[in-house]
């Protein structure tokens, strides 16, 4: 292999500037220093990428496949510098030039490629592939445009389109020689043992690389993304004919293809182009799998032994029928042995329990778009029947394609992401298929990747845990243990104190700088940060602080712990429930702050446009993590996570993966509050639940006076009475009856927070018993117990 010397990386930063920039130090703008000090990083990446490719050719070692809707990666470059260990040799030739290191990196555009977090999680998964040295690839799309960005007008969210491919891009390496034709439609042709399939319409898959490198540079895996593209850009027959529009069809859908992100993820649409998005993404993946597979070792039967495909959520389930459709039509192995070596090849990860977002299709839709695959998913769903006679629901009920049950069938192991998640699936939505295939629902609880969430994004609390530990924990998280015995010491709780406190200070002058937003680094920063949904229930959060906000008021003087309450999270464009929360919090926060009496005391703000990057902020400056979900209904939970990683205690449910934080933390250092799943289940059977919590609680029940009242919003006072109505009627998430108890927990935060020495060790003890989340150990759960796939570092 070409054996070049590495550069300095300040050469290198003014090589790329001067021959792949055009530019001299004198005339570059910023996006020129940014994308010239990526180039440097990105051709040290480069290196480590095709070593690990060779050694993954060389080995013949199984390879794992990721195949995912989503990949929210955020920023990539300070990613890219942290792994390779860079930090200081960036900052240092930047400053040679007067840049300044910060405002580089924050000049790379945040690639939104996802909603929340299933997309986020496949980026951390990414890295991790990486770092713990398993070959793997991720397949998503290369969208144009992804989630929206969020802004808001007089207190409204407004969307506006995301454009990442706006600014120059330094990740990338497109592909011309990389593309598959993806078909759609047309007609099933059977001659007696032969099937075929001949599409009506044919789109082009083209292939966009991007190197995911791990920590110290070790290893580097492929992410690669598919974008569509015209096979014929013009139909020329069809224009001569004088038919303009059908000549103009083939480029309008190929665009159209990859053209946008679908940013609901709360409810199922059954939209046409989000099935065409999902068969693209699946059908160019298989085909690059398979001829990569068919490259290196020409056996079909042995697809199950060298490749694992994982399915994150339903979205790629299309992966079954499309596979059995391979090899039985086009290579021609009987349906049983076609069906099993799919099946040894594809796993499944369930995200969510919530019906309305589990997928299914309606079958006119599925089979006009997909007529094979529709016949295929009925042969399965037949022959699932016969194998299994006590089985009493099909895949292909109401006429629809049950995409779950579908999943499960196909694959040899399905997973949810926390204990409590995976325990549902088994007495809720699977029930039926757990007790066919008792082994196949494992868990795998999620994990968040320490490289971004603490080294990176924290500096101040990595180079404390260095300093007192070493280095290890980077790569070895639960290393963090070793903190413990310096939790007793006064002094090294000081310096745990100072790195927070230095944190929110950063943040406050950042806040006061890019929206005017006046805090005070002492108050307690409560933060509450992810999708606006009911069940994550943003609106319990802001009516109780409207509550605490009435209580002060009363008693201006009685000594209240200071308390600075963050919002941020985008809601789908059509969740207009969602929309009226934001809102909410958005009015409140203007009465509330603009109180003298209180304003000392309580603080609201609701930050716009929520994506990685200002996660990456927030987190590292946190006292206090809100994870309030109705309990059964958060499946996991990553940013729950972080915030136990860098030390803000939690106020939660035992919901999704707090329950396993609890037992890592310890339930002295996690406030707990609500019912339990199965008190949910039962309250919910309960005639007027939510008039009988209202009556037994002033507090609450004055709360709410307010909100109806127009108290926040005295322009139009019945402003949120649907969303009044709604709390005192149904209430299905359970606002009204956690409420009491959530109140009483936030007292005993205000209480702890005032000992500050206590509360130091407290989120010093979170950040020394989080170890067991990093993503690391949750890749190398799927590999041992799914993959069956080793790391190939020495
Ligand atoms: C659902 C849908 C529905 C159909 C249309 C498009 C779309 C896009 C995304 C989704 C995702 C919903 C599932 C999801 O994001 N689940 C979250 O997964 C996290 C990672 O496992 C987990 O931590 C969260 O608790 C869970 O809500």
């Amino acid at each position: 292999m070409l054996q070049l010397s590495t550069p300095s990386l300040r050469d290198a930063i003014l090589r790329h500037l001067t021959y792949s920039f055009g530019k001299d130090p004198e005339h570059a703008i910023l996006e020129d220093w940014r994308m010239a000090l990526s180039y440097a990083v990105r051709d040290r990446i480069v290196d480590a990428w095709f070593k690990a490719t060779e050694k993954t050719y060389e080995t013949g070692a199984k390879r794992v496949y990721y195949l995912s809707m989503e990949f929210l990666i955020g920023r990539l470059l300070e990613d890219g510098i942290v792994n390779l260990e860079l930090v200081e040799e960036a900052k240092a030739a930047l400053s040679e030039f007067d840049k300044d290191y910060h405002e580089v990196l924050s000049d790379e555009p945040d690639a939104a490629l996802g909603n929340g977090g299933l997309g986020r999680l496949a980026a951390c998964f990414l890295e991790s592939l990486s770092t713990v040295g398993c070959p793997a690839h991720g397949y998503g799309i290369r969208y144009e445009h992804g989630l929206f960005r969020q802004s808001f007008v007089d207190g409204r969210q407004v969307e506006q389109p995301e454009t990442w491919l706006g600014q120059r891009h330094a990740w990338e390496f497109e592909r011309p020689e990389v593309r598959y034709r993806i078909g759609f439609g047309g007609h099933v042709d059977m001659r007696g043992e032969t099937v075929r399939w001949y599409p009506g319409e044919e789109v082009e898959a083209e292939a966009f690389d991007t190197p995911v490198v791990g920590f110290r540079g070790r290893w580097a895996n492929t992410l690669r993304l598919w974008s569509g593209r015209a096979i014929h850009p013009f139909d020329l027959d069809a224009f001569n004919h004088g038919d303009y529009a059908r000549a103009a069809a083939p480029e309008a859908l190929a665009r159209t293809i990859s053209r946008v992100l679908y940013p609901d993820d709360t409810t199922e649409q059954g939209k046409e182009l989000r099935l065409k998005q999902e068969y693209f993404l699946t059908a160019a993946a298989l085909r690059d799998i398979l001829r990569r597979f068919n490259n290196q070792f020409g056996d079909l039967r042995k697809l199950p032994d060298k490749v694992a495909i994982q399915l994150n959520d339903t979205h790629p389930a299309i992966a079954g029928p499309e596979l059995v459709r391979i090899l039985h039509d086009e290579r021609g192995l009987p349906f049983e042995d076609a069906m099993e070596i799919a099946r040894g090849t594809l796993s499944y990860t369930n995200h969510t329990l919530m019906p309305e977002a589990l997928e299914s299709w309606g079958e006119d839709l599925f089979g006009r778009l997909l007529p094979r695959h529709l016949q295929l998913v009925d042969q399965i769903d037949n022959a699932h029947a016969t194998q299994n006679p006590s089985r009493t629901q099909s895949m292909r009920a109401d006429h629809q394609v049950k995409m779950g049950q579908l999943s499960f069938v196909m694959a040899h192991h399905v997973n949810g992401v926390s204990a409590l998640h995976t325990d549902l699936m088994k007495t809720t939505v699977f029930s039926e298929l757990h007790r066919l295939h008792p082994d196949r629902i494992v868990n795998e609880t999620n994990g968040v990747t320490p490289r971004r969430w603490l080294l990176a994004c924290n500096p101040a609390l990595a180079g404390l845990i260095t300093d007192s530990i070493g280095d290890g924990w980077i790569d070895d998280l639960e290393q963090l243990q070793k903190l413990e015995p310096f939790i007793e010491d006064s002094g090294w709780i000081d310096r745990y104190w100072n790195v927070k406190k230095s944190n929110k200070i950063e943040l406050s002058n950042w806040m006061g700088q890019t929206y005017g937003l006046h805090t005070d680094p002492e108050m307690l920063f409560d933060i509450q940060i992810k999708r606006m949904h009911e069940y994550k229930r943003q609106h319990l959060n802001i009516i109780e602080a409207i509550a605490h906000w009435q209580e002060i008021r009363e008693n201006p003087d009685a000594g209240w712990t200071p308390r600075l309450k963050l919002f941020a999270g985008k809601a789908a464009p059509g969740y207009f429930f969602a929309k009226d929360i934001i809102r909410l919090i958005n009015d409140a926060a203007v009465v509330i702050n603009n109180d003298p009496v209180t304003n000392k005391y309580l603080k609201i703000a609701f930050l716009p446009n929520y994506n990685v990057s200002l996660a990456e902020r927030l987190v590292p400056a946190a006292d206090l993590s809100e994870q309030i979900s109705t309990a059964g209904k958060e499946a996991s939970g990553t940013g729950n996570m972080k915030f136990a990683l860098n030390g803000a205690p939690t106020v939660g449910t035992l919901d999704g993966a707090n329950v396993e934080i609890r037992d890592h933390v310890g339930p002295e250092n996690f406030f707990l509050f609500g019912m339990t799943a199965e008190e949910v289940m039962e309250r919910r059977t309960v005639e007027n639940h939510a008039r009988r919590a209202i009556d037994a609680d002033p507090r609450l029940a004055s709360a709410l006076k307010l909100i109806r009242e127009g108290r926040f919003s005295p322009s139009e006072p019945d402003r949120y009475a649907g969303v009044v109505d709604n709390l005192e009627g149904p209430d299905f998430f359970l606002v009204c009856s956690d409420f009491t108890d959530y109140w009483r927990a936030q007292r005993e935060v205000d209480t702890a927070f005032a000992d500050r020495t206590g509360w130091a060790r407290m989120a010093a003890l979170n950040t020394a018993r989080s170890g067991w989340f990093s993503s690391d150990r949750t890749i190398r759960g799927y590999m041992a117990d799914i993959w069956k796939a080793q790391s190939l570092l020495p």
